[in-house]
């Protein structure tokens, strides 16, 4: 990916110097900026608007301190963020990450994403991420109440069903969403739907929790149809073994696919039998365990240590549902080599611009994150909607309205992909289509 037109390279220099130290957010940028050329060759109107030079810079950044007592009575004292990036086309709307390696340029990069991504969902959400370096491996129940709720009690001042809705990501699950959720309603003195992915007795919606890696599948069926190919009978890797994996394991197993392979930041399975994913969710959902713990089901599975080794086992169809760069050159040429046909993406930013560039060259299909995990902020959407009419839907209709908008993101990629001469480049559509939305309502606003 290389980057030809003067005024992006120059734009894109100009972030860099402001922007030092935050590489994945540069990253971001970067690829964003490579699939807008041609847009920006037509498109002098936007240009003369400054609308990229306002999308790079944050709307609003809002760093904190989180003080909280631990088991031993000790003050910890960790750093919060909320970025709220870009507010053109809704409310800003993006997840909370809670892990060590959270600092300003991985939530940076979050949130620059999720507003494309939330462009493309159909639905009027602006882009937004947060989160924190707090680690929540091997802390208590009562260790992460008191963080979310100190992390929450700075946050309320600056979110608002009708402003910023935060939900979940790496880290923060339905626990930590009840915990915030509490904390929010305690202090404001209100019962509104100021976050997404909560339980589903007070608010929740059905199918929020499967939202991302059904979305996730339903994207990736698409892309296979119209190439020729479907799930039936695939084998399939899939990375990380947390909320998304889960759900696109079982959705993909639904459609036919041998999953063999899942992950998690210590290690991988490979169960050349298909996963047993009824044993990875009670590992994970229900005992917070290793994925190693799997071999206690099944002895005949095998363990490997380190995070890499995945991508090393033959499979038709990658997805890696992770974390960002889990996929770099080497490990994607080593997916080539083995055959892979079909790289998708549930995590964000999983693949390295090499790796994105290999699988380009060698005509694999690339489902993009910021289209192919749409499906989980489309979700909080509906939850949203269901929130302002106060009323909830059946699992089906929500299911029946996620598969919708996944079809409908993947025509608007490949539709865009098209038009702008680069067919079957679905990571160049989904930029194009989610900056176009966004682009036309900064423009129609004015200069703000
Ligand atoms: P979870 O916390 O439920 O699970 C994360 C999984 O990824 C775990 O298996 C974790 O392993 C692994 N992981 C996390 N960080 C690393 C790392 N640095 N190196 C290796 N493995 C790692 O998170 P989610 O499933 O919600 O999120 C996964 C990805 O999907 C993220 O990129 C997130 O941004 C993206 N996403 C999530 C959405 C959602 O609705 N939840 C929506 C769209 C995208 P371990 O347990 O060892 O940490
Ligand atoms: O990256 C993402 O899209 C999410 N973590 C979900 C965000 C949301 O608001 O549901």
């Amino acid at each position: 990916m290389a980057i030809k037109n003067a005024y992006l390279l120059d734009l894109l220099e100009r972030t860099k110097k402001r922007n030092p130290n935050e590489p994945e957010f540069i990253q971001a940028v970067s690829e964003v900026f490579t699939s807008l050329e041609p847009v920006i060759e037509k498109r002098q109107d936007l240009v003369d608007a400054g609308v990229l030079e306002r999308l790079v810079e944050p709307e609003r950044q809002i760093i904190f301190r989180v003080p909280w007592v631990d088991d031993n009575g000790k003050t910890q004292v960790n750093r919060g963020f909320r970025i709220q990036f870009n507010s053109a086309i809704g409310p800003y709307k993006g997840g909370i990450r809670l892990h060590p390696s959270v600092y300003l340029g991985i939530i940076k990069f979050l949130g620059f994403e999720q507003i494309f991504k939330n462009s493309l969902t159909t639905l009027p959400m602006g882009g937004a991420k947060g989160g924190s370096d707090f680690d929540p491996k091997g802390k208590s129940d009562g260790e992460i109440m008191r963080f979310c709720q100190s992390f929450m009690t700075e946050l309320c001042k600056y979110i608002g069903a009708d402003c910023d809705v935060p939900a979940g990501d790496i880290g923060t699950g339905a626990r930590e969403i009840g915990y915030m959720f509490g904390q929010y309603k305690r202090i404001r003195n209100e019962w509104v739907g100021v976050l997404t992915g909560k339980g589903l007795t007070y608010g929740g919606s059905l199918a929020r929790t499967e939202a991302t890696g059904f979305g996730l599948c339903y994207f990736t069926k698409e892309m296979l149809a119209a190439n020729g190919m479907s799930f039936d009978g695939k084998t399939v890797l899939i990375s990380g073994s947390g909320n998304v994996a889960i759900y696109a394991c079982v959705k993909a197993q639904s459609y036919g696919a041998k999953v063999v392979a899942m992950s998690d930041s210590n290690g991988y399975i490979y169960d050349k039998n298909g996963i047993d994913i009824a044993a990875v969710k009670e590992i994970k959902e229900v005992k917070r365990g290793r994925i190693k713990d799997y071999l206690n089901y099944h002895k005949d599975a095998e363990y490997h240590e380190g995070c890499k080794g995945i991508w090393t086992i033959p499979c038709d169809i990658a997805l890696p549902c992770a974390t960002q760069n889990e996929i770099d050159g080497e490990s994607a040429a080593i997916l080539v080599k083995n055959g892979c046909k079909v790289v998708s993406e549930g995590a964000n930013m999983p693949s390295t611009p090499e790796a994105i560039d290999t699988y380009l060259a060698n005509g694999i299909l690339y489902g993009p994150a910021k289209a192919a995990n749409a499906g989980g902020v489309a979700t909080s959407g509906l939850e949203m909607s269901q929130n302002s009419i106060r009323y909830s839907w059946s699992f089906e209709e929500v299911d029946e309205k996620l598969h919708n908008i996944m079809k409908s993101i993947f025509k608007a990629c490949d539709e865009a992909a098209k038009e702008y001469g680069m067919p079957g480049n679905y990571m160049a559509g989904a930029n194009i289509a989610g900056f176009l939305k966004v682009a036309e309502a900064m423009k129609a606003q004015g200069n703000v």
